[in-house]
């Protein structure tokens, strides 16, 4: 049966890819199967993060026609917004990627984000790796990053980019330490706004006091991702960062983080805070942490 399907899938069948994913989304025992005889696959991925309403959905449907353009077959996954930061941005997001669903060279999965993984689906990874095996040039993932959550997508995504828009003044003070580490790309978007240029030189400036160390160059692209400009720019900076990411050793450590997250995700199946929280309560005076701790030794 997975036999099947999986040739199916490495053959470009996009309704038993779709078929799939429900079933690893849903985690079947099926979908756990097909996951077991997955071949690797190295089709990159690349991660659109960064704060709610920054232009990610705009951008990614302008990198579509873009990469399509190349003759690129793109496989890409929205987050439904079930996350308080969404709310009021599914229907434009339908609206936008809608033209692409029937698109040959396009496939658009959206998953619903269940508050785990920072805005991601639980079995993000896990589907990630059944999208790797379709016949896709590229896969494309939008996450909203806020504060730590762009770390999440870290493991992930084989090039990340994040975008900014010029209003982000003083968070970028805030977000910095994350966004740094995660950051391949920066994309300063909206940059039709006030203060565009400004903001661009202090990120910029911020940016070589502090790659000065690991020498590590991270481009700053300028978009107006509403009015396509920039897009052919970020494409360009994305298929470079593929180029240079995709090496042995990095791409080993993201291999190894995703299979930490997955250990850790079965491990912590039955552990909840809430039902800790009310242990505690119920419990009282007479709840002894350490002992509590020993049970799960
Ligand atoms: N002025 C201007 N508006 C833009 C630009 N890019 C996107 N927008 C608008 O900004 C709003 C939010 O865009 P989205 O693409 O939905 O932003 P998002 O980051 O995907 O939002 P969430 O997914 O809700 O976090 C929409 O009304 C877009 O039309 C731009 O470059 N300039
Ligand atoms: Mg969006």
């Amino acid at each position: 049966m997975w036999v099947q399907q999986i040739q199916e899938i490495q053959a470009g069948n996009v309704k038993t890819l779709a078929r799939a994913i429900s079933l690893v989304e849903n985690d079947t025992q099926e979908g756990d199967l097909i996951l077991q005889h997955l071949p690797q696959n190295q089709t990159p991925i690349i991660g659109i993060t960064g704060p709610p309403g920054a232009g990610k959905s705009t951008l990614v449907d302008a990198l579509i026609s873009c990469m399509i353009s190349k003759n690129k077959k793109v496989g890409v996954i929205c987050i439904d917004p079930t996350s308080p930061y969404h709310s009021g941005a599914l229907l434009g997001d339908r609206i936008r990627m809608s033209k692409w669903y029937n698109h040959s060279n396009v496939f658009i999965r959206s998953l619903g984000a269940r508050g785990s993984l920072g805005g991601l689906h639980p079995n993000i990874i896990e589907i990630c790796d059944l999208m790797r095996v379709g016949d896709f040039d590229l896969i494309v993932i939008e996450t909203v990053g806020v504060g730590q959550n762009e770390v999440e997508i870290a493991g992930l995504a084989d090039v990340t980019v994040v975008v900014l828009v010029p209003e982000a003044g003083d968070d970028i003070q805030n977000m910095k330490a994350g966004l740094m580490e995660v950051a391949d790309i920066f994309v300063v978007n909206k940059a039709d706004r006030p203060g565009a240029d400004l903001f661009i030189n202090n990120l910029k400036n911020m940016l070589t006091q502090e790659c000065t160390g690991n020498k590590r160059h991270i481009p700053v692209i300028k978009s107006i991702a509403s009015a396509n400009e920039g897009i052919v720019e970020l494409y360009v900076e994305i298929e470079k960062a593929i180029e240079i990411n995709l090496h042995e050793d990095r791409r080993l450590w993201l291999y190894a983080e995703r299979a930490y997250h997955l250990i850790q995700k079965i491990k912590m199946k039955d552990i909840h805070k809430s039902e800790i929280r009310d242990k505690i309560k119920s419990e009282g005076s007479n709840f002894n942490l350490y002992k509590y701790i020993a049970s799960f030794k």
